[in-house]
């Protein structure tokens, strides 16, 4: 194979926000495909550090603890434990599962926090950040929200637009408003430290767009591309934080600030690979250090510019660190249609289906893989979940297994019967299969694990039509000899597709191994057809999967439907009422009637159309994000109510002059406001 062979492995998952349970989209977008590729490196006899934990800083934990009034520690102490046990629950194998709270941690973030400084990578600057004065706070990353300058998403948080993923500060949302208290929020002076990414731009153009331009996915070389081509280039960062929840800024002169959470977040890596090494009794550096190390960042989308830009620019300038060998980021999995969504709780949970699904934890596992965002995002729907289950898993894989096993107890009490002259389907047969382990491996290398996974699959098909063909039950009536060869490849199918299977499907793997008392169990030997010889004895089989019935589907989907309208009634509440205005507040506004007469699509935008308006007196071009819910043909001719003299913003590189005015309701789908019956272009609205 061509894939270099590395000394040592450190793979990482992004480490989860300890706010919430998890659910598949987690497990999908890169516990799964990093359980499979480290499982995979294991049989391998790779020497390999699978480190993770939990993410317990940041504004996504403040905010969680102010909505249920509890504190901060109180949120990540939950959560942790529940997380924790999930990922052990569908069998996530990390090595070591940390949490960004641990002593180890705080140190390692601060230290490398000190370093930088002391090699005089920050700058430090005044500058001004939003405030919310009600609140008495500096309104970091997720507390304030508005509409990205990018795209024209409206819930663009301000360290990020989670719907484009452009990294933002939160001065370039329009329309800024305080999560805190619903206020726009003022610009107040405060000092942060700065790393000015634009600095390592000629690097990580040269290492991520040159070095990698063959071996990293193109959903992420796209992304970093447009980050690093953008015209103004990568904007300084500020590291550091207005906020008490966090690890302190190493600095005297930082009191009651603290390390911006996608700063610490990513150490949390070394933290936690600290601390494994510390519990083995061995040296953590190479891990991090040796060049003959292969790093690799197993993440979803959004996380994409941490992982790829500052986190690579960070561990280079430092010096002492290696750099990830790969990022492979998989897009996102939605559900029966839908963003998956923890707020509106259109979700599978993991701690919920490992309930109502007991023992069949796998199945999830293979459904995921299967239909695994790598490229697009994808859907996971419960009919999809029970044809591969039925389909697939119970008529293929489980038939192959159970009747390879279940005939060797009928007519060899147990016992693996010898294999004699062989006919040309069985040579047939074994020279075909010899090629999968390769076949698979160079696959998981190059992180295609659907592919993967869909040659393990045909692997099984191949041994399942074997048994078919060559029909044993009926052989057995005349030729005893014949059917034992038959039986002995057919064991020896099983064998090897219990280790060809074991990174997908680890639990299932476990009972084959043990059904069928195999000693051997490492790539180096599948393909092999004598792991199981003549007269080893093989213990009696075991239901690997059961089939899901209609109604178990349709139970599911009733109950996303029944908390998709539990939530709508709950969230059915109007906006709070604003404080009182006075009558020249309201005089200042100059609202018209005016008439839609162009509408089009803006290039690089799904939300924004750009609308050509008659006012009476001129024509304005005015930006509006309706382009999910409206053709530009439905709009053209349209009266609409306008803000007319409303400062001119740019959006998407187009200025926009004012502001058409909608109601949004329940859903968050906007309703033109139209007079009764038409009138002149212009009329005042009063
Ligand atoms: N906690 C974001 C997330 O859960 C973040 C990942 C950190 S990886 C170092 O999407
Ligand atoms: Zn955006």
């Amino acid at each position: 194979m061509s894939e270099k062979i590395f000394k040592r492995y450190t793979i990482t998952s992004a480490l989860p926000y300890a706010n919430g349970p998890l659910h598949i989209g987690h497990l999908a977008g890169c516990y799964i495909p990093s359980d499979i590729y480290v499982r995979y490196l294991r049989l391998q006899k790779r020497d390999v550090a699978y480190v993770c934990g939990s993410d317990e800083h940041g504004v996504a934990i403040t905010i969680k603890a102010k909505n249920e009034n509890i504190s901060p520690q109180e949120v990540v102490d939950r959560y942790h434990g529940i997380m924790k046990e999930s990922f052990k629950k569908f069998g996530i194998s990390f090595d070591h599962y940390s949490r960004t709270s641990s002593p180890v941690h705080h140190e390692t973030a601060g230290q490398l926090f000190k370093d930088l400084y002391n090699q005089g990578e920050f700058v430090e600057k005044e500058t001004e950040q939003y405030y919310d004065e009600e609140a008495g706070q500096f309104l970091a990353d997720r507390y304030i929200e508005g509409t990205c300058p990018n795209c024209g998403y409206d819930q663009a948080y301000g360290d990020q637009c989670e719907k484009c993923g452009s990294s933002l500060s939160p001065t370039d949302l329009i329309h800024p408003k305080s999560k805190l208290s619903g206020n726009t929020p003022v610009l107040k002076m405060t000092r942060h430290w700065f790393l000015d990414l634009g600095k390592y731009t000629p690097f990580l153009k040269q290492w991520i767009l040159k070095d990698h331009a063959h071996d990293w996915k193109n959903n992420v070389l796209g992304q970093c591309r447009s980050w690093l081509e953008a015209g103004d280039g990568l904007q300084a960062r500020s590291m550091t934080r207005d906020m008490d929840w966090g690890i302190p800024v190493p600095l005297p002169e930082a009191k009651g600030k603290v390390l911006y959470v996608w700063f610490d977040a990513p150490i949390g890596y070394i933290s936690s690979t600290k601390e494994w090494a510390k519990e083995k009794g061995i040296d953590w550096e190479p891990y991090w250090k040796d060049q003959d190390t292969k790093l690799v960042h197993f993440i979803g989308k959004d996380n994409i510019v941490f992982h790829c830009i500052t986190f690579p620019a960070i561990l280079k300038t430092h010096g002492d660190f290696i750099l990830p060998d790969n990022v492979p980021a998989n897009e996102f999995l939605n559900l029966e249609g839908q963003k998956i969504s923890t707020s509106r709780n259109w979700a599978v949970w993991l701690h919920e289906y490992l309930e109502e699904f007991p023992g069949q934890e796998d199945v999830l596992r293979y459904v995921l893989t299967a239909n695994a965002p790598e490229t697009k995002d994808n859907d996971f729907t419960w009919k999809d979940f029970q044809a591969r289950n039925n389909n697939e898993l119970v008529a293929v894989y489980g038939n192959f297994i159970n009747r390879a096993v279940v005939l060797t107890h009928k007519y060899f009490q147990g016992k693996v019967p010898e294999k004699s002259s062989l006919q040309p389907i069985d040579e047939e047969v074994m020279l075909a299969l010899q090629s999968y382990p390769d076949k698979i491996a160079q696959s998981l290398e190059r992180y295609r694990f659907r592919e993967a996974l869909a040659l393990m699959m045909d692997f099984a098909r191949t041994g399942n039509k074997y048994l078919a063909d060559t029909e044993p039950w009926k052989t057995i009536k005349t030729d005893r000899e014949r059917t034992g060869t038959i039986l002995n490849i057919a064991l020896n199918i099983a064998a090897n597709l219990s280790i060809l299977s074991a990174p997908f499907l680890p639990f299932t793997a476990e009972k084959i191994k043990a059904m069928l008392g195999l000693k051997i169990f490492n790539w180096e030997n599948a393909g092999q057809m004598d792991l199981l010889k003549a007269g080893d004895e093989i213990n009696p089989g075991s239901l690997l999967f059961q089939k899901v019935e209609d109604s178990t589907v349709e139970k599911q989907v009733q109950k996303l439907l029944d908390s998709k309208s539990k939530n709508e009634e709950v969230q059915y509440q109007t906006d709070p009422v604003k404080p009182l205005i006075a009558f020249d507040d309201f005089t200042k506004l100059d609202l018209r009637v005016v008439t839609i007469i162009k509408a089009e699509k803006v290039k690089k935008s799904k939300k924004l159309l750009q609308l050509t308006v008659d006012t009476g007196q001129v024509k304005k071009t005015v930006l509006s994000g309706v382009a999910e819910q409206f053709e530009p043909e439905f709009l053209i001719g349209k009266q609409v109510t306008m803000l007319i003299n409303l400062a001119p913003k740019k959006m998407a590189g187009i200025a926009s002059e004012g502001m058409i005015l909608m109601a949004e309701d329940a859903e968050g789908k906007f309703k033109l406001l139209t007079p009764h019956e038409s009138t002149n272009p212009g009329s005042t609205i009063r």
